[in-house]
């Protein structure tokens, strides 16, 4: 392991190992194990610059997303309240857990980057709409999707699944965004 594949690694990968709430971050764990000597050397020199590297990525909690995880089942979210800080970037999971398709949709909500998207799901038609939700992602039977957008006004907004009849049927939600 050389400084150029150290520097090389990506500020995103970082993000993942934050992301999954591993306790600490061990670089060493992250490298190959030495099999020389010298190589021990290079790597306790760039230990603390991994180490600094890690730290800078996982605080501040502007760049680190938080996550929330939400499921669809039996025509109902769970949980059907969630809540965020503004500022705060999001990255939703959502599983449909039911037998049919559902969707997470929120027709008007600031953003700090508008128009966030989530993977198309084949087979999946906004048909039904007259006007597009600002943030939507749907998910099929037993399929998982995810979203990441930063909310930036305080306030109180309605989740939904546009499927013809569910929010009727009870598919509806509350997402809150405190102040920071
Ligand atoms: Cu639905």
């Amino acid at each position: 392991m050389n400084k150029k594949q150290l520097t090389a690694i990506e500020p995103a990968e970082w993000r993942i190992v934050c992301q999954s709430k591993t306790a600490k971050i061990s670089p060493v764990s992250l490298l190959h194990k030495p099999k020389e000597n010298d190589d021990m050397k290079k790597l306790l020199i760039l230990l603390p610059l991994v180490t600094a590297f890690a730290l800078t990525a996982c605080s501040g909690s502007s760049t680190t997303p938080v996550e929330i995880t939400l499921e669809a089942v039996t025509m109902k979210y769970q949980p059907a309240t969630f809540e965020v800080a503004a500022g705060q970037p999001v990255r939703l999971t959502f599983h449909n857990n039911d037998s049919v398709e559902h969707d997470f949709s929120i027709m008007e909500i600031p953003m700090a980057a508008m128009g966030a998207t989530a993977e198309p799901m084949a087979g999946h038609t906004m048909d039904a709409m007259t006007t597009d939700p600002e943030l939507h992602m749907a998910a099929l039977m037993g399929q998982t999707n995810t979203i990441e957008f930063t909310p930036t006004k305080p306030g109180t907004y309605e989740f939904f699944c546009t499927v013809p009849g569910h929010k009727e049927a009870g598919m509806v939600g509350t997402l809150v965004v405190k102040s920071p």
